[in-house]
């Protein structure tokens, strides 16, 4: 390959840096504590794998309830003494203002870095990582110093002041899919509101918050502010979920571990906790959709960009009869011309399935769907064997009844569930039969049906004539099972502080 190739979305990225970089050694990591790196108590590690060819690519620290412990207590030191909650709002943004230009200097080693460590292929990795991280924390900097409190309309002889104010220390639980995006969306308005966090990534995709809390300290942000603590969810993070001086929990991640969260809230202190729990999202195609080609474009990688990875795939194709075969035959074209294949290399549009565990359990949603009598179009199977790595082939299934597991359950894997539809009416009460809601697509090119379809269908968010896309002006939250809160927009800012009431006889 010639190393010049860019990439044309992102003419930052030239081959021959990501090949340089790919090939950095990694020495272990550690927690970070009050501003230092900290090795586990007991001094235990873990093996990361990169999913790219199923080697050791690093140990980080396998952190026990003593480090948790340690890092909720500098947190709540850092927050109990003002160092951060009580230093001017324009303070705080010029300080966040630095954070994000320093992710966005570092954006390509942070890319390759995350890449190596979950997977996902580094033309989406760069944009929805570092670039997405970067533009999170401008966004709630430049937010801050706009935010008033309210002067309530009392008797003349009283002044009711309404502030926000910190909540105090917030316990964030990050999973392996984009960990810098989804981990920024929650540390960038708790840290604008003056907060302190103990952040938990995930425990096979760590390495990209750990350098992002020490570009943090970097910038400026106090010693204790920010804290990360590796390990595994059932030790470390149920530590930091029971904890008494945790204030509240933010979270993305499965339904099982959001069940969980709730459960230690009520055995803690009754902390808030804020979930995103994923999807089985609806995309649905109407025979008058404008141009059913740039539909199915959309669709598919709507669905397969990430292998899947991602809580808001387009996991279910709701199409109408009339043009059903028609469009799977376009959309699987597209899905062929998807190449699968080394995550680092700026050809492929598709990189790796994050682990071995979840690569066997999309092989599995693919057998059962077979068994339940759902007929395979595309793919369906491990490929790439040879690399070491975990690589999945796009998969598409047609005839999936809305009884069937593949229409239920989310797979998070590229597995595309296709169901047809004969009316609007049909078409609302099939997307809104699972338990999940958190995005969905419709396809038409009748403005009142699209509007009918925003409003019959119970869901988060609602793409018309797009899949995805969305920036940060907007809020990303899921209704039923797919959890509560707002991550991303204003509304996220909400999350983090407390209304307070100062009465004052006059
Ligand atoms: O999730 P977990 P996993 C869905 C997706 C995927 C499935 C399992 O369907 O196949 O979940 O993925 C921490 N107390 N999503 O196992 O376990 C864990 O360490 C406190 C959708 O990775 O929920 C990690 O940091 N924390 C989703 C985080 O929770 C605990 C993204 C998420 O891991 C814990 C990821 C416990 N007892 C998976 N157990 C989305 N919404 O995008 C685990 N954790």
């Amino acid at each position: 390959m010639p190393t010049t190739q860019t990439n044309k979305g992102n003419p930052l990225m030239i081959q021959s840096e990501i090949d340089a970089l790919r090939g950095k050694v990694l020495t272990p990591r550690n927690h970070f504590i009050d501003g230092c790196t900290i090795p586990s108590n007991e001094g235990r590690t873990h093996d990361v794998l990169s999913p790219i060819d199923g080697q050791v690519l690093t140990q980080i620290a396998e952190g026990t309830p003593c480090d948790m412990d340690a890092a909720i207590a500098s947190a709540r030191a850092a927050f109990e003494d003002g160092r951060w909650a009580r230093r001017a709002p324009s303070e705080r943004k010029k300080i966040l203002l630095k954070l994000a230009d320093l992710i966005e200097k570092h954006a390509l080693e942070l890319a390759v870095l995350g890449v190596r460590d979950n997977g996902t292929e580094i033309t989406m990795a760069m944009k929805a990582e570092p670039m997405s991280a970067a533009g999170t924390f401008r966004y709630y900097a430049e937010a801050i110093d706009k935010v008033y409190g309210q002067i309530a309309p009392t008797a003349e002889n009283v002044l009711g002041l309404i502030h926000h104010a910190p909540v105090g220390v917030v316990g964030a639980i990050v999973p392996w899919n984009m960990p810098m995006m989804i981990g920024a969306w929650k540390l960038a308005p708790a840290l604008a509101a003056g907060n302190s966090v103990v952040l938990k990534p995930a425990e096979s995709a760590s390495l990209t918050l750990l350098k992002l809390a020490e570009l943090a300290v970097e910038a400026g942000i106090p010693e204790g502010v920010l804290n990360v603590v590796t390990g595994s969810g059932r030790v470390v993070g149920e530590t930091l979920a029971l904890s008494m001086d945790v204030d509240i929990l933010v979270f993305t991640g499965s339904g099982a571990t959001g069940r969980k969260l709730l459960e230690y809230s009520a055995r803690s202190n009754l902390k808030r906790c804020y979930l995103e729990l994923g999807g089985k999202s609806p995309n649905i195609v109407f025979k008058d959709v404008t141009d059913l080609a740039q539909a199915a474009k959309v669709s598919a990688a709507g669905i397969f960009r990430n292998s899947g990875q991602i809580c808001v795939a387009a996991s279910r194709l709701l199409v109408q009869a009339d043009i059903h075969d028609d469009f799977v035959a376009e959309l699987v074209e597209n899905a062929e011309a998807m190449q699968v294949g080394d995550p680092l290399d700026l050809n492929n549009h598709i990189g790796a399935v994050h682990s071995l565990s979840e690569l066997d359990a999309n092989l599995e949603f693919v057998k059962k769907a077979q068994v339940e009598g759902a007929e395979l179009q595309l793919g369906g199977d491990q490929i790439l064997k040879d690399t070491g790595g975990y690589y999945m082939a796009p998969t598409v299934m047609t005839g999936v009844r809305s009884t069937d597991t593949l229409f239920r359950n989310e797979v998070f894997g590229p597995v595309l569930a296709v169901t047809p539809f004969e009316t609007e009416e049909e078409a609302i009460q099939l997307a809104n039969s699972t338990e999940y809601g958190l995005s969905a697509g419709v396809w038409t090119s009748n403005l009142s049906r699209a509007h009918r379809m925003v409003a019959g269908i119970r869901s988060g968010v609602v793409h018309v004539n797009t899949y995805g896309g969305s920036d940060l002006t907007v809020p990303l939250g899921g209704v039923k099972q797919s959890g509560n809160g707002h991550d991303k927009s204003l509304h996220a800012l909400e999350k983090y502080s407390d209304l307070k009431t100062a009465w004052i006889q006059l």
